[in-house]
């Protein structure tokens, strides 16, 4: 293993040039071999000053997130940054790409900060449950006040090189090679006199009694069902009524409490999961061009994705009036993002024009990618794949974005069907980061790494599915849309359901989901589903509504109606009504649901469905099921997904409520799949199911 740092001397400039890839996080071994070059670069009387600079793309990405499972190991990140601050000689921080958390906590007990335009720094702590740990809360307000640390350790958005430096954060901007230019200002200050300029020095910038109190009343609900925006404001409330030293033991107890927090492991766990496999880059082929085929609200929202990574792409669709609305859609959306500030309007007039329409599929010939997203039919389909079989050129890889249909059926129609998987995009397309990529039962391996590498590159979270009726997510989502179903006919009502599992955290209650998604898409989905359950109350309801023409947000009716002039959800008697006879109808006898029962009906139901596809390898592992619930279906990251989620509750306290509701409602639904209930037996947990199967055991 290489040595996580190496020592350059530049004359009486000393770099400690951090080279522990693939993002320098301050591991123990980088902490350790830094705090040894600290000192001896202290006590070295022909060193004048010091440079410390990240070899590859980042500064310093934050301390290593896999640590914080274990005990922490000194030297302790507060602890060696205190020692960096103690150098009695100038440190320079030499910042390019991210300098984030911990990254962004060792500029600032370095004395001076010169950076490059590609600098990132920030605090993400609070999107992993956690508040900057290693002096940031005590050091960041002495530097640049109280609103600014606020905003920027409680939002946990990086800023760019030119707030950083409009915030005082940087000091001085470098055009060009960042430790050529951090050296030659090391040198200046030598030539100066320059002394090391330590925060900690600095005494904490005056603040209101009714500052912090007013922070805390601002910061949205949903904040307060997680510990780290509170402790947040806490550890920086600390540091302006407090001594140095002292804030920065406050601060790091409330660290310790927040990284112990199931809230915290959580969103830890989420991280990594999220970056799952790697990628299989030896097998990707090179994708520069790509064909959209339909060009309604998905193709469109696929264009804008594929065309702002940088990808030229052909738009087609048969008919000239969707395809310019298409087009228009294209164009007003990536002109949309520049007025918000998310883009410049350079790159997004670059990503507009990488687009064009046509109405003849021949045009896919020579590209080297093609996403199909017509019309949800089989035949249609296959049609298509047929065509673009015969005409595309040899490995170019052609998906589906098919969101039920076989992809085996449809890659056989195509004549080379290893060339097909499908790639399951969910919608707003160009905002949402989930794509199943469905691995069809002949799809190669260079198929699925194209499709891999392409999903990162737009920024989107790839997770490798198999091939079943509604792939993971949406073949989970049945059973937990089933179970909201049987709670309308027992008597619960839409509203009632939405609070209690808002209130668990999903970002939206499946009732409301329904109206916003069109009920009428659901009910046409069903219609096509040969293997629907034989059980007249299954989405009764829902089916219901859709054939009374309630199709949701787009009708103003659904299980809600919209007809203020806000269209804001309310809740419609109507709909009571209709639930209370069907009901009657069905022999279903009504009472009153409790919120607890609502949520473990569902989140339980959502578990063993997960199991069983689990047990059948349609999904590969616990942790894709969590990340294509979190980021697909708006499942509250800070409980880590359904599948961690049981882990954490205990799988024998799910088995329990299970075999309660089985005794209540009958086997047909509650019966736990034998992977959930053997681990319940053994006090096991899927995390732990997983581990061993990757182990072999
Ligand atoms: C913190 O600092 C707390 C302190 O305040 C207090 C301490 C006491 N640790 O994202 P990528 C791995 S909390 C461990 O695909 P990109 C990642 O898993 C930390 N590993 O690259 C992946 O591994 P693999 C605050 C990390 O170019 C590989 O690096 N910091 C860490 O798209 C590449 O990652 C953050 O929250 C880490 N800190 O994006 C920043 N970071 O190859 C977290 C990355 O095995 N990191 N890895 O799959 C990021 O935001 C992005 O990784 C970054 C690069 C923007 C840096």
């Amino acid at each position: 293993m290489n040595a996580p740092l190496a020592i350059e001397r530049d004359g009486s400039v000393a770099v400690i040039m951090l080279d522990h890839p693939p993002v320098n996080a301050l591991a123990h071994r980088l902490r350790t071999a830094l705090l040894t070059a600290i000192e001896r670069l202290d006590s070295d009387p022909t060193v004048q000053a010091i440079v410390l600079h990240g070899a590859g793309r980042n500064f310093i990405a934050g301390a290593d997130i896999s640590e914080f499972d274990q005990p922490a190991q000194p030297p302790l990140l507060n602890e060696l940054l205190f020692r960096l601050e103690s150098c009695n000689k100038p440190v320079v921080a030499a910042l390019h790409g991210a300098a984030l958390g911990g990254g962004a906590e060792t500029a600032l007990a370095c004395h001076y900060r010169a950076a490059t335009s590609d600098l990132k720094i920030g605090f993400p702590e609070v999107t992993l449950g956690l508040l900057p740990g290693a002096g940031g809360t005590v050091r960041l307000p002495r530097l640049v006040g109280w609103k600014a640390s606020l905003e920027l350790m409680t939002g946990g958005k990086p800023i760019d090189v030119d707030r950083a430096t409009a915030i005082g954060l940087v000091d001085r901007r470098i055009d060009g090679d960042v430790r050529a230019g951090a050296v030659a200002w090391a040198r200046e200050l030598v030539a100066g006199g320059a002394l090391p300029r330590r925060l900690r020095d600095l005494g904490a910038p005056e603040a209101t009694a009714e500052l912090f109190a007013e922070w805390r009343a601002a910061m949205p609900a949903t904040a307060w069902r997680l510990p780290a925006p509170g402790r947040i404001v806490d550890a920086l409330e600390a540091s302006a009524t407090r001594p140095f030293d002292q804030a920065l033991d406050r601060a790091r107890e409330l660290f310790e409490e927040c990284r112990r927090s199931s809230e915290s492991r959580a969103l830890r766990y989420l991280f990594f999961a999220e970056r799952g496999s790697s990628l299989d880059r030896d097998a990707a082929l090179r994708v520069e061009s790509a064909g959209v085929i339909g060009a309604g609200t998905m193709g469109a929202g696929i264009a804008i994705s594929l065309a702002t990574a940088g990808l030229a792409v052909t738009l087609v669709d048969s008919k000239p009036e969707s395809l310019a609305a298409g087009l228009a859609r294209v164009a007003s959306t990536i002109e949309g993002s520049a007025r918000k500030g998310r883009m410049t309007v350079a790159d997004a007039a670059a990503a507009v024009a990488r687009v064009r329409g046509s109405g003849d599929l021949k045009e896919l010939s020579a590209v080297d990618l093609v996403i199909e997203a017509a019309f949800e039919n089989l035949a249609v389909k296959r049609g298509l794949f047929a065509e673009l079989g015969e005409l595309c050129k040899p490995q170019a890889v052609l998906a589906t974005n098919t969101s039920t249909l076989d992809v085996d059926a449809i890659a056989a129609a195509s004549g080379r069907a290893a060339d097909v998987a499908g790639m399951h995009f969910f919608s707003p397309a160009n905002i949402m980061r989930l794509v199943e990529i469905v691995r069809g039962r002949e799809s190669s391996r260079a198929t699925l790494a194209t499709l891999r590498a392409v999903t990162k590159r737009i920024g989107k979270i790839g997770v490798t599915v198999g091939n079943c009726y509604g792939f993971v997510g949406n073949c989970m989502l049945y059973a937990y849309g089933r179970e909201k179903e049987l709670m309308l006919l027992e008597g619960s009502t839409p509203e009632a359901i939405d609070r209690a599992l808002e209130e668990f955290g999903m970002a939206m209650g499946p009732n409301a989901v329904g109206d916003l998604a069109g009920l009428d898409i659901g009910y046409q989905a069903r219609r096509q589903w040969n293997e629907r359950p034989d059980d007249p109350r299954f989405y009764r309801v829902s089916d219901r509504l859709a054939e009374l023409g309630r199709y949701g947000q787009k009708s103003g009716r659904g299980f809600y109606r919209y007809d203020g002039s806000d269209r804001k959800r309310q809740p419609d008697p109507e709909v009571l009504e209709l639930i209370r006879a069907e009901a009657k109808a069905l022999g279903v006898a009504q009472r009153k649901i409790a919120d607890s029962e609502i949520v473990e009906r569902c989140i339980y139901a959502l578990a063993n469905e997960g199991a069983r596809i689990l047990e059948e390898g349609i999904a590969a592992s616990p942790a894709d099921i969590d990340v294509i619930w979190c980021n697909g279906y708006g499942f509250p990251r800070h409980r880590g997904g359904p599948m961690f989620h049981a882990d954490t509750i205990g799988l024998a306290i799910v088995i329990e409520a299970m075999r309660r509701y089985e005794g209540e409602q009958g086997p047909q639904y509650w019966t736990p799949t034998p992977l959930l209930a053997s681990l319940a037996e053994r006090e096991g947990t899927f995390a732990g199911w997983q581990a061993g199967r990757a182990d072999g055991v």
